[in-house]
């Protein structure tokens, strides 16, 4: 039986470019990723995006203005735990990028991101992410370097591969 850790992940976007952060410290400390973290047991998880994104980057992006566009669920050899990770997008947003004692946010052109100082798995979706699509992943990691399996699929919207999820 998996456990299960919910997380959130917010990328803001204009036309060409998306704002990542350089993680200072823990869980992926020197890797660029989006911002988020895990949800606090009295807020929703829109609310722990909005939260995040602005401890770790000093940007602020209304819950109403996130979009939900990704599901993706980690797993790690030997470890009981899965994390669930909720991923969301915007345009919309306030203030100017700022670093943080967790992230040193810095804008990436779509054709230059930089997947080596990243997680392993990041390559594998970002393209849907950068092209406005919705998906579905789960990795299954031995450590923290090896994927020893995935899965990646495109779904119609988030409501429907919910919609579905609580059925099957
Ligand atoms: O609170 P903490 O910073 O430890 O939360 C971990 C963050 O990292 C959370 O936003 C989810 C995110 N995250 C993982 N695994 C991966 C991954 O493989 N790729 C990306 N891009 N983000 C990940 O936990």
């Amino acid at each position: 039986m998996l456990l299960k850790k919910v997380y959130t992940l917010v990328f803001v976007k204009t036309e060409s470019q998306v704002l990542l952060g350089l993680k200072k410290r823990g869980f992926g400390v020197n890797k660029w990723n989006g911002f988020g973290g895990k949800v606090e047991p009295n807020e929703t998880i829109i609310d722990a995006a909005s939260r995040e994104m602005k401890e770790e980057s000093c940007i602020v992006v209304k819950p109403c203005d996130l979009k939900n566009i990704a599901h993706l669920e980690f797993t790690f050899e030997g470890d009981p735990v899965m994390m669930d990770v909720r991923v969301f997008a915007t345009n919309k947003f306030e203030g100017t990028p700022t670093d943080t004692e967790e992230m040193q946010p810095k804008w990436f052109k779509f054709d230059d991101i930089p997947y080596k100082d990243m997680w392993p798995d990041d390559r594998y979706w970002f393209p849907y992410l950068l092209q406005g699509k919705s998906f579905y992943a789960r990795f299954h990691y031995e450590g923290f370097d090896k994927i020893l399996n995935y899965k990646i699929e495109e779904v119609e919207s988030m409501v429907a591969f919910y919609a579905l999820k609580k059925e099957t």
